[in-house]
């Protein structure tokens, strides 16, 4: 396949375009290296030392054989270029990573908020629009969140892969439909994916584009098979407050000594897959797309659920760092199950990495290996979901630098 992975600089589009690169498909990566300058704006590097993107492509040839192509542009801003390199490449799949990808980041200030929304939803935008002009029978694959659901399990129901049967009832009449699982967002974050969702439907009706949403859970681990050939293609590992994500944080944590961080009472349960998961996730998914004229297709990426406090009591236990709850700077419910539905992925092959202690041990023995980099002032959440409107007080107290 001829592959187009825009944001393929990133977390987890840097592993993705990777592994398809190894499994012999044709890859070339679109970035305007938004999230390395996001790293200067929050003064919070990756724990990782990632090299500069000609360093990460030129290792990857000498070790591989194989040769990644690169075009530098913004998806969200740069449209007629995007055009162009869709008509020149003519891709038969586009995996498209290209949006602001964290909560805690999307909630710092009004700034934060509106470049959040601005970018992802161009971005998403963009892309579809070029596909109708340039590669209508491309295959997109976009990277969704299972935030889209919300987490609950309030009405005793398994979260299905994005549709819901439902009795619609208005005027004396009921008809029995199949929709779009109510949208919950949590973040201005997630509410950008949930948009997104529409963007989709309404491309795969009046285009006719072929469409999987992934809607992937926490990506926890940091290293495939691939990353792991050589440091120099070594992949991102964020533990601040706004990119690094709870397990990931917590490893690190504990690698460096520093209490667990665990919002309110740790009662939240969320979906998690470990990075090797995601990369072949996409793969699988890549490998068998819809029909054209089919409705978007919508998959549950993730593998397990996991409780927060359940995963700090696990890490604490295995590396004798204390847990240290801590007043939850987010809007969300204190306590939540979670029961979500994967057969699509399993489906077309997944096996399920679990979490274990082998897995946690190596990320940790990551953190090790590269503490020396961290900035411990960086580790807790300082963006708030809800305006502390004390006078003098108002929000993330990094927002003034922010703004
Ligand atoms: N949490 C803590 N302590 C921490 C960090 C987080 O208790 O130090 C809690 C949060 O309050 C939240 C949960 O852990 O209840 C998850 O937080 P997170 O930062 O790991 O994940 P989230 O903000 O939801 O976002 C991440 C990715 C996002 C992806 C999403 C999938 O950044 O790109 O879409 O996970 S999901 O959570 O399933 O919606």
């Amino acid at each position: 396949m001829k592959v187009l992975i825009l944001g393929g600089d990133g977390f987890c589009g840097w592993p993705t375009s990777l592994h398809l690169s190894a499994r012999g498909h044709q890859v070339t990566i679109i970035d305007s290296f938004a999230r390395r300058a996001t790293d200067g704006e929050l003064g919070a590097e990756s724990l990782t030392p990632i090299r500069p993107l000609d360093e990460r492509l030129a290792a990857w040839t000498e070790r591989s054989g194989h040769r990644i192509g690169f075009r530098a542009l913004d998806v969200a801003r740069d449209y007629d270029a995007l055009e162009a390199a869709f008509a020149q490449e003519r891709p038969d799949a586009i995996v498209h990573f290209a949006e602001q990808r964290a909560a805690p980041y999307s909630m710092k200030s009004p700034r934060h908020k509106r470049y959040t929304v601005d970018n992802n939803i161009n971005a998403t935008n963009n892309v579809l629009c070029a596909m109708v002009e340039a590669c209508p029978d491309a295959h997109l694959l976009h990277l969704g969140t299972m935030g889209v659901y919300g987490y609950g399990k309030a009405r005793g129901l398994r979260i299905p892969e994005g549709y819901i049967e439902a009795t619609l009832k208005s005027g004396g009449a009921a008809a029995d439909v199949e929709i779009l699982y109510p949208a919950d967002p949590g973040s201005i974050y997630h509410m950008t994916k949930t948009l997104d969702q529409l963007l989709f439907y309404y491309y795969a009706k009046n285009d006719g584009l072929r469409i999987t949403d992934l809607h992937q859970g926490i990506v926890w681990g940091t290293s495939t098979p691939e990353t792991d050939l050589d440091e120099r293609l070594i992949n991102r590992f964020d533990y601040d407050g706004d990119y690094g994500t709870v397990l990931n944080r917590f490893l690190m944590q504990a690698a460096v000594g520093h209490p667990l961080t665990v919002h309110g009472t740790g009662g939240q349960t969320r979906a998690f897959i470990h990075i090797r998961d995601t990369v072949r996730c996409i793969e699988l998914a890549a490998l068998s797309p819809p029909t054209r004229g089919e409705r978007v297709r919508i998959l549950n990426q993730m593998t397990e659920c996991h409780r927060v406090r359940d995963l700090a009591e696990m890490v604490s236990g295995m590396t004798g760092v204390p847990v240290a709850q801590q007043e939850n700077p987010r809007k969300e419910a204190p306590d939540n199950d979670l029961d979500v539905a994967n057969a699509g992925l399993v489906g077309l092959g997944l096996t399920p990495t679990r979490l274990s202690d082998g897995l946690m041990h190596e990320v940790i023995a990551v953190a090790r290996r590269y503490a020396h980099r961290c900035d411990t002032s960086k580790i807790v959440c300082t963006s708030r979901w809800v305006k502390d409107r004390t006078p003098g007080r108002g929000g993330d107290p990094s927002r003034a630098a922010a703004e």
